[in-house]
């Protein structure tokens, strides 16, 4: 082991700390120091020292930002406290009544609010133990998110130790990951120059570059990241007021918006509002409104949470921006699980930041609705990061002759696809094609679903494998994945033979799998994970449950008129039955040979069968998965709302509008530990 001489360390500490201050005014202040040849020296310098002396190198040094290779996929992440979506209002009268209710729940005239830019970008949430960052983690569904670590240190603006001399134990930052307008553009010119594909927006470009799975490629793409609030904590201090408790992450150099500012009562709300709309098209990021928080924090706790969304808190978004085209055309598109959505072609507009080429619309009832024909001159509006949606036809301007537009007439009823039935239920709004399976369009995302751990439990064939699979046609049915060996997998991209062997493997796993675990992973619309169980402990093979008819499929619990037709459906067209007949018959006779366990369904004694629970708020060990697949192994039915028929309610902390209801109907309350009990 090489010795480091005294001299050699304290130059290595002078440097990353110099190098780190000038982060901090470049990324967080904007208040540049020095030149970037004199950063880029100083970069170098570090660089030398800490390959002459590799035990010199730390893991906060800015050197190690981009570190590791590509991974696979993104490992999931259960968060510590979920991670909560706000309440919109979009009126003055809405935001009226936000501030009207905290009052009347606080028995106050006058309310003191923290407000700042809802910026347009991605929700993290940044770990940092004893003032190291150790994690970094997405919104996802709010109680699990992907782990991005990797790809959130290469971000400049934050810090990968928090600028403390006594960092606490455990502290979680929120905040909002995104790409400042001017790195957008340049980001897209050099996109321009090398024949790459352009962003749209600032939004997908930042989402982009955060979800690659090589933090090489995220280095490379200018990111910048605001603080907005604070999950889990430990040895903190007792912070009075979110204003303080930001003031406390500027102090430690995590970025917080410059624009934030207090202010007393709804007119201060809508005078800030005012405000940072005038300057919303100078700001540096794009924002879609701005956020009213109440600021002091005891009162924040004394409101507490509504459902998933806090009573303390609401966003004021700006209005949607709106611009006048043409329809030249209406084409449809086939969705994940068939449905076929008309879209408008436009003639290019530029609106909302973006230039638009086509807008959805909907179904037929809106076009009906809206008598959208080809050829109208539309209003189309275009909010945040949704679809562009066409608001209204200016009839005075409608060209002679046009006629209104039916979109199953136009298609023949048949998916433009793959030439399947397009059939539209009666309490439906939308129309499906009936390919299931065998439907290009929707084959993606049925592999993705089969593959998917409640189902097949095939891991390793994630989205990205998925697409170069079908795209390259080595895969057109779910049976070629059985088919799939080592020499063609190890010379996809990004796979070598360890990931292809691993993936082998798992396929062979999945051969043995239970009846109910088939049933779920083939998509059949309205046939979830209980019901797919349901019918599998029923009808017992396959053979049986394809054969059924509407009577015999209703015989079986909580299936009504519409799931029975939706199987039926499904098995009324041969492409699907075929697919089941090559998966289920063996490999020597040319199939994929996956076998069903007898014992499989009903392991577990069914001690609660019968009986349908709740579960709100966030229980103290157990994920809100957990708890689900627990309550179903052992015969119970979890469902979303609570009603006259629920037998018990699970509530953990800051459980909201479902407890309450509870509470009304008399319905017995459970903790976790109750739980557990009845389980036992
Ligand atoms: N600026 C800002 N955005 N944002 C989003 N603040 C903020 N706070 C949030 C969210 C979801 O949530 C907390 C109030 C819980």
């Amino acid at each position: 082991m090489v010795t480091v001489p005294e001299q050699a360390r304290r130059e290595a500490q002078r440097l990353r700390e110099e190098i780190l201050r000038h982060d901090y005014l470049y990324y967080v202040l904007d208040t540049p120091e020095v030149p970037d040849s004199e950063y880029d020296r100083l970069y170098r310098e570090l660089q030398q020292l800490e390959a002459e002396y590799p035990s010199l190198v730390a893991p906060d040094s800015p050197t190690q930002r981009v570190g590791g290779q590509a991974a696979r996929e993104f490992s999931s992440i259960t968060h510590r406290q979920p991670m909560l979506s706000l309440n919109n209002a979009f009126a003055e009268e809405e935001a009226a009544a936000f501030d009207r209710r905290v009052r009347e729940a606080l028995g106050t005239d006058m309310v003191e609010y923290a407000v700042e830019p809802k910026f347009d970008g991605l929700a993290i949430s940044l770990v940092y133990e004893h003032g190291l960052l150790v994690q970094a983690a997405t919104r996802g569904d709010g109680y699990t998110g992907e782990d991005v670590t990797a790809n959130i240190r290469t971000i400049r603006a934050i810090p990968m130790r928090l600028f403390d001399d006594v960092a606490p134990p455990l502290l979680e930052v929120r905040g909002e990951v995104l790409m400042l307008k001017e790195d957008f553009f340049a980001l897209n010119r050099q996109q321009d120059a090398l024949g790459e594909k352009l962003f749209a927006n600032p939004r997908n470009a930042a989402a982009g570059s955060l979800r690659q799975l090589d933090p090489r490629i995220t280095a490379r793409r200018p990111l910048s990241f605001f603080a907005y609030g604070m999950g889990a904590a430990e040895g903190i201090p007792a912070f009075a007021t979110h204003g303080t408790m930001m003031d406390y992450f500027a102090e430690r150099h995590l970025p917080v918006a410059k624009e934030r500012a207090v202010v007393r009562g709804l007119q201060g709300l809508l005078d800030y509002y005012q405000r940072i709309g005038s300057v919303r098209p100078a700001l540096p990021y794009d924002i879609d409104g701005v956020v009213y928080k109440v600021n002091n924090l005891r009162q924040q706790q004394e409101l507490g949470f509504v459902s998933r969304a806090p009573r303390f808190a609401i966003a004021h978004k700006f209005p949607a921006e709106e611009a006048l085209t043409q329809i030249e055309a209406i084409d449809v598109q086939v969705g994940r699980t068939g449905a076929i959505t008309p879209v408008a072609r436009l003639k290019p507009v530029f609106v909302g930041g973006v230039t638009v080429t086509n807008a959805t619309l909907h179904n037929q009832d809106e076009i009906d609705r809206k008598d959208i024909r080809v050829g109208d001159t539309v209003c189309v509006r275009r909010a945040g990061d949704v679809i562009p949606e066409v608001v209204r036809v200016l009839p005075e301007r409608r060209q002679p002759g046009s006629r209104p537009y039916h979109l199953l007439e136009t298609i023949g009823h048949v998916c433009p696809v793959c030439g399947s039935h397009v059939v539209r239920q009666e309490d439906e709004a939308v129309a499906r094609c009936t390919g299931g399976l065998y439907c290009p369009a929707q084959r993606k995302q049925a592999i993705l679903h089969f593959a998917s751990r409640r189902a097949m439990d095939i891991e390793g064939l994630g989205d990205k494998l998925v697409e170069q699979l079908v795209d390259s046609g080595l895969v057109r049915h779910l049976p070629d994945l059985y088919r799939l060996d080592l020499d063609i997998l190890a010379n996809l991209e990004r796979m070598g033979e360890k990931s292809a062997r691993n993936l082998l493997d798992a396929l062979e796993k999945s051969r043995d799998t239970s009846l109910a675990r088939f049933i779920y992973g083939l998509g059949i619309r309205n046939v979830g994970e209980a019901t797919a169980r349901d019918l599998a402990r029923h009808f017992g093979t396959i053979e049986a449950l394809a054969a059924a008819t509407s009577d015999q499929l209703q015989a079986v619990p909580d299936v009504g008129p519409i799931v029975a037709e939706s199987i039926l459906q499904f098995f009324g067209e041969q492409h699907n039955r075929d697919i089941i007949r090559i998966l289920c018959t063996p490999s020597p006779e040319g199939g994929a040979g996956i076998v069903f366990q007898q014992a499989a369904v009903s392991a577990a004694p069914q001690v609660l069968a019968g009986k349908t629970f709740v579960l709100t708020g966030t229980l103290p060990t157990l994920s809100r998965d957990q708890a689900k697949a627990m309550i179903e192994s052992a015969g119970g039915k979890v469902s979303g709302s609570v009603s006259r028929k629920t037998d018990y309610v699970v509530a953990g902390e800051e459980a909201g509008s479902k407890l309450d209801k509870a509470r009304e109907l008399g319905i017995p309350l459970l903790d976790e530990a109750n739980l557990m009990g009845l389980l036992q």
